[in-house]
């Protein structure tokens, strides 16, 4: 997975928005962040992820396919939903299968963008809180493994003057060291 900060240059948003000079993100900056990666081989990936989903206590799974077949009639208002500036209230964790995408999280304080490009066999885990987005590359298409501590919850709160006194936004602030 390369992270690299968001060019914030006008275009199509699956584009790689990764204008020279190229700045990296190390994985260091992001675990400050609470954004945690792994790489887990696609080869035995399913035991792999038993155990990482008995260490942290998740219970549920479920597969996403992000493409116009997949999706189906609500492939537009997804595609658009899914790179609307939100939050969750819980982790959201995904494992790549197939294809290709990228994870735009939000830096604090400095509010930049850094974007993930995950590819087969990267696990993220995006802490709650963290404002975020989520978009294909060109190929529109991607295959992930959703991980849910609890029963899912889908709710996506799109960023507003309110969000910044969400309880699980503040709770994300103070973990990684950053106050109002
Ligand atoms: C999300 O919540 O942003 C998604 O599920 C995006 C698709 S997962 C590759
Ligand atoms: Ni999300």
């Amino acid at each position: 997975m390369r992270a690299y900060y968001y060019d914030n240059v006008a275009g199509d948003q699956r584009l790689l928005h990764d204008s020279p000079p190229s700045q990296s993100v190390s994985e260091e900056r992001l675990k400050e962040l609470n954004v945690l990666h792994r790489n887990i081989p696609l080869a035995g990936h399913e035991q792999q992820l038993d155990r990482v989903m008995a260490e942290r206590g998740y219970k549920h799974r479920d597969k996403i396919h992000v493409s116009k077949e997949g999706l189906g009639e609500i492939y537009e208002s997804k595609i658009k939903a899914f790179f609307d500036e939100h939050l969750h209230e819980d982790e959201e964790i995904r494992y790549i299968l197939a294809g290709a995408g990228f994870f735009d999280v939000r830096e604090s304080p400095s509010d930049a963008w850094i974007r993930l490009a995950v590819e087969p066999g990267d696990l993220l885990v995006i802490p709650a809180g963290i404002y975020h987005r989520f978009t294909t590359d060109m190929q529109d298409d991607i295959e992930a493994l959703r991980l849910f501590q609890d029963a899912p919850k889908w709710i996506a709160i799109n960023r507003n003057a309110e969000t910044e006194s969400n309880v699980c936004r503040v709770n994300y602030l103070q973990s990684i060291g950053v106050t109002a």
